[in-house]
């Protein structure tokens, strides 16, 4: 029986019938074979599968560690097997890194996380922040990002700056020159005299060396810096940054940088990844083990800012933060597959509930409220959660894009996503044009007033 294939396998059986080479092919194969043969065994001393022989000592300790990392890396090469030197790679077992609510005691590293964006005017007040915090400095890398800085802003050389100095022990009393110079200078900001004066109390108090607790200046377990732009057009100013038209393609490219940014920082060892934005005035020091102490896979807090008493004193903030809701799903039924709702604007009326609007001020700090969206002021997450998958969506998700997005993939990935009512951080006020615009007025007619008196 004979098999009609071109397959090698199938003419193993019926091998095609070949006759004798020419001279000129046999002479050249001749040559190939001897000089393979020379090269063989002529001109290698060593044989060329040797392996080398293994020393008892490090067979015995190797033994002992396989127990405990239960795997090793060899290496092959042209003169046999070594094992691979121990700095050329690191185990881990991912089961220790799963973070746990008593995370400081566990030793649990976090990976503090900022993006930086024309920055440079609030990141002494993000520095202060940083020190402020308890959780232990030794446990903290944090990792800056910053992108698309407009022509002159010096937001880079001051994160380098500022991180220098903080690891090396002298930022208190670099900042503290800078303050003092601002001061003689005679640069004071006018609308904080129009804001509620306990609140501003507050703010001074918390910027007072009497109330740094006692490793204010312990330096962090790491810092780096990363800088890659993005492409980001839309303006940093509060107008720019708010219309609703660019929200879409702003978020986006947020969350582009966001990943960008954990790809890159996320290291094995790490278990919790704590994201900040830099414009934060007023948060407590314990704020990375009071998100932590709820054991959820994503934890933020309520973000409020204060406002100039004409306005009222305060303000909910972040709306990103917030409980789906019947009709906003209805909404997204309608909407296009790639846009993308932004809460409080008009056009989108969602009425979902708002973590910041169920604020009570006496409220149980601890109170938590299980959420769909979250914003990323302040967002504490298990670092497990990115490495499964998770991210800051660049595309509409859902009808969402970036940490909104990322709260509600987290809960589709069935992860636990939760805010706290009753904890708050407070966002800088920034004076919209309305608001100079308002508060020159009431500087003229307080002039006015003055002049006639006199
Ligand atoms: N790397 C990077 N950081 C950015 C970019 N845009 C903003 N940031 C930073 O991201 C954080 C949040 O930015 P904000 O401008 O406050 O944006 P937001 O929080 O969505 O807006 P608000 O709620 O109005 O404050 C801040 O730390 C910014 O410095 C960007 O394009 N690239
Ligand atoms: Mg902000």
């Amino acid at each position: 029986m004979s098999f009609k294939s071109d397959l090698p396998i199938h003419n193993r059986l019926n091998p095609r019938k070949t006759g004798i080479p020419p001279l000129y092919k046999r002479l050249v194969i001749g040559l190939v074979s001897l000089i393979t043969l020379y090269l063989i065994f002529g001109k290698s001393k060593t044989p060329i599968f040797d392996v080398p022989e293994i020393d008892e000592q490090i067979l015995e300790s190797n033994l002992e560690v396989s127990y405990e990392a239960d795997s090793h890396i060899y290496e092959v090469t042209k003169d046999g097997i070594t094992e691979k030197p121990e700095a050329d790679f690191e185990y881990f077992d991912l089961n220790d890194f799963k973070g746990s609510a008593e995370g400081m005691n566990n030793g649990d590293v976090v990976l503090f996380l900022m993006p930086l964006r024309n920055a440079e005017g609030v990141l002494s007040m993000a520095f202060h922040n940083l020190m402020n915090l308890t959780y232990d400095h030794g446990l903290i890398d944090i990792g800056f990002l910053v992108s698309d800085c407009s022509e002159g802003d010096r937001t880079l050389e001051k994160v380098f700056e500022y991180s220098v100095a903080l690891q090396n022990g002298t930022l208190v009393e670099k900042l503290r020159k800078e303050e003092t110079s601002k001061h003689k200078s005679g640069s004071s900001d006018l609308y904080q005299l129009y804001m509620d004066q306990d609140y501003m109390n507050n703010v001074k108090n918390s910027y007072d060396p009497k109330s740094f607790h006692k490793d204010y200046e312990k330096p962090f377990r790491s810092i780096t810096i990363y800088q890659k732009d993005f492409g980001q057009a839309i303006g940093q100013g509060f107008s720019d940054r708010h219309a609703v038209k660019v929200q879409g393609i702003r978020r986006k490219l947020m969350g582009r940088a966001r990943n960008w940014l954990t790809s890159n920082a996320l290291k094995a060892y790490h278990s919790w990844v704590y994201w900040r934005d830099v414009d934060i005035e007023t948060c407590p020091g314990s704020v990375i083990q009071d998100l932590m102490k709820h054991d959820y896979d994503v934890m933020v807090p309520n973000v409020w800012r204060p406002l100039p008493s004409f306005l009222g004193n305060e303000q909910p903030y972040d709306l990103n933060s917030w409980v789906e809701s019947e009709p906003a799903l209805e909404l997204a039924s309608k909407l296009d597959e790639d846009d993308v709702i932004v809460e409080g604007y008009a056009e989108y009326p969602t009425w979902r509930v708002h973590l910041a609007y169920i604020r009570e001020k006496d409220g149980n700090p601890n109170e938590v409220v299980d959420l769909d969206g979250v914003g990323g002021v302040s967002i504490l997450a298990k670092a497990d959660i990115f490495r499964q998958g998770v991210n800051f969506p660049a595309f509409t998700f859902l009808n969402h894009a970036e940490t909104e997005a990322f709260g509600k993939l987290s809960k589709k990935m069935g992860f636990k996503v939760g805010g706290l009512p009753h904890y708050t951080i407070w966002h800088i006020y920034e004076p919209s044009e309305d608001d100079l615009m308002k508060i020159a007025k009431l500087e003229r007619s307080k002039r006015r007033k003055k002049n006639t008196r006199s």
